[in-house]
């Protein structure tokens, strides 16, 4: 199978480290996946890699946790006819690659990640896996593979493209020209959606607490969470996300639930209290949630079918990336296996 494209290419992934994706997750990134596949080459990925890193689960979970995404993102709306999904541990390629890219990465260079920093903080660095450090590098091989022109991720990724374009230009200088340098697709709103009880933090999968919304959360749990949302005391309803950003955090989310700006929810509510604000942020979220919980809970009942699916994304997904180890291996200068010789 060749693919042959004349279309700019996408390539995004997610992580299955948690029960679901969260609300930042969808709106940072998957919506914009969804909104792509149709005028790009597009390739997205589950990144089970990854998801090993931090607090790996059992393996019937990871398994789990891999189909429950894979599912989520065909609710959300990605279309295998569209786009290539696939699972990251099914091409051999992305560690290879990412071997060779961790030789020409500086140690210093991949100790200034904040993500390591942010991630590493809770339990100290020394007790950390050297995954986790090297995360960085393996996420820039994902993308240098399929020789991307754009990346749609949320802000917090940000500063991994930023290594990702460093290291395709010190590969291309050094052994020719091989990588196409990428660049972020980050949207202007909600590319940061905060956590509900800390505000100051990003919402997250892996922080499990009453901060995060998750997409399979029912009606009552996503309401309760919203309503105790952290907000401030001086009662105004604006958006001013350095002095409110509890609060404007909540109109980033009902904005983009309901298609509108937050200039038009601060216009809507202003004058009215924090409390009608919450109760329509919850309506607008839940009014997704629940047919896109139901959705997956559909797919879910088929795994053959989206072993199908992740199968065929695999087979397009391995016709580029081969290639791409292929050129970046020769140019390297390791020797180009030979055919075994035939028998008799
Ligand atoms: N809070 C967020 N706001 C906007 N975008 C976000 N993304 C993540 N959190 C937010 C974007 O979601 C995409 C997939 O993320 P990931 O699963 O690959 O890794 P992550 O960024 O580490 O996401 P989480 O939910 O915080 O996972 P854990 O808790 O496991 O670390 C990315 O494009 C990301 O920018």
């Amino acid at each position: 199978m060749q693919v042959v494209t004349t279309k700019p290419r996408v390539l995004s992934g997610i992580q299955p480290s948690g029960e679901s994706m969260q609300l930042g997750n969808y709106l940072g990134a998957v919506r914009n996946w969804v909104s792509m596949q149709d005028g790009f080459d597009a390739f997205y990925c589950v990144v089970d890699l990854h998801a090993i890193t931090v607090e790996p689960p059992a393996p019937e979970e990871l398994r789990q946790r891999t189909r429950i995404v894979v599912a989520q993102l065909l609710a959300a709306g990605l279309d295998p006819q569209q786009c290539s999904l696939f699972v990251q541990s099914h091409l051999a390629e992305h560690p290879q690659l990412s071997w060779v890219l961790e030789c020409i990465t500086g140690f210093g260079e991949a100790s200034r990640m904040t993500q390591f920093k942010d991630k590493s903080a809770k339990s100290g660095v020394e007790r950390q896996g050297v995954g986790l450090f090297t995360y960085p590098i393996l996420m820039a091989a994902d993308i240098l593979l399929y020789q991307t022109n754009f990346v749609p991720v949320g802000e917090d990724q940000r500063q991994h493209l930023e290594l990702t374009r460093n290291l395709a230009q010190r590969f291309n200088q050094r052994y020719g020209d091989t990588f196409v340098v990428p660049e972020p697709y980050i949207p202007k709103e909600a590319a940061k959606i905060l956590d509900l009880q800390d505000p100051s933090a990003k919402m997250s999968k892996s922080r499990g607490d009453a901060g995060t919304v998750y997409l399979s959360d029912d009606a009552s749990t996503i309401s309760k969470k919203i309503k105790r949302a952290v907000t401030d005391a001086d009662g105004e309803v604006r958006y001013d996300l350095q002095a409110k950003p509890g609060l404007s955090n909540l109109m980033t989310i009902h904005a983009a639930f309901t298609n509108s700006t937050t200039e038009k929810v601060e216009a809507e509510f202003a004058g009215g209290g924090y409390g009608a604000l919450k109760s329509a942020v919850a309506d607008s979220v839940i009014a997704f949630a629940e047919p896109f919980a139901r959705r997956t809970r559909e797919l879910l009942e088929d795994p053959a079918e989206l072993d199908r699916i992740l199968a065929l994304g695999a087979a397009k997904a391995r016709t580029v990336a081969a290639e791409t180890v292929r050129a970046a291996y020769s140019n390297v200068g390791f020797l180009a296996p030979a055919s075994a010789p035939t028998a008799g």
